[in-house]
């Protein structure tokens, strides 16, 4: 599952080129039992299956063989430190970093004491598998790796990398079932666009995210329109 949503889209076209190196490992291909076992009971009881520390303890020892030391060992789990944009950068320059997904109810706690460096969870809900918040935070780390995207202007206009939310876009026709775009883009004036865009961002950004606000960095033009908002 995880191999195949790498390939595709920008990512994929990334790893074709060369630009980032993506390796998936199955736990099972580092067990030494006949039914290639992962996981077993909780020591003290409870519900629920416990995934052995073994596994990946060897996993990391190949992969140091293989690649050298990582840079980081990352776990993800719903107790880890939410993942926001400065973990995608912080991520995005080391050289090498392994993701380890967690499973089930748990994982054997000798795998953090051992293992890892970064303790990382994408959102306050539970997936069963870390599998699909890997690559969750594989994707939006190698946004940020240059040359994966084309247009490096394109990343550094993103809203978290400037800390407000993106202004609306519209494309043709320019009337849809009575629901006309916005005059002014329509008006070819460069400086009147870019006005209206910083001042849709601020107010959505105030809307939806007000929290945003208050690490956001505003040119003067946006901060013009979060005072004309406050004062609506
Ligand atoms: Cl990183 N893993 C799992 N299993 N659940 C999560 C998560 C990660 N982040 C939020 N929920």
């Amino acid at each position: 599952m995880v191999k195949a949503m790498l390939g595709e889209g920008v990512l994929g076209r990334a790893v074709e080129r060369g630009v980032v190196t993506v390796g998936v490992h199955d736990l099972r291909d580092y067990t030494s039992d006949r039914h290639r076992t992962v996981d077993d009971v909780p020591y003290g009881g409870g519900p629920g299956m416990v995934l052995k520390a073994e596994p990946f303890v060897r996993a990391c020892e190949g992969i140091r063989r293989d690649h050298g030391e990582p840079a980081s060992v990352a776990l993800m789990s719903p107790q880890g430190r939410p993942f926001r944009h400065a973990e995608a950068v912080r991520f995005s320059q080391l050289r090498h970093m392994v993701l380890l997904c967690g499973r089930y109810e748990g994982v054997d706690e000798r795998v953090r004491d051992q293992l890892v460096t970064d303790e990382v969870s994408i959102g306050d809900y539970v997936l069963s598998g870390g599998e699909l918040a890997a690559a969750v935070v594989v994707e939006a780390v190698a946004r940020l790796v240059p040359g994966v995207v084309g247009d490096a202007e394109s990343v550094r206009q993103d809203s978290f990398a400037r800390g407000l939310l993106d202004y609306p876009d519209y494309t043709r026709p320019a009337s849809l079932d009575g629901h006309a775009v916005p005059e002014v883009l329509l008006s070819g004036h460069h400086g009147a666009i870019r006005t209206w865009r910083k001042r849709q961002a601020v107010r959505r950004t105030r809307e939806r995210r007000p929290e945003l606000l208050e690490h956001a960095v505003l040119d003067d033009e946006e901060r013009a329109a979060l005072s004309a908002l406050e004062n609506e």
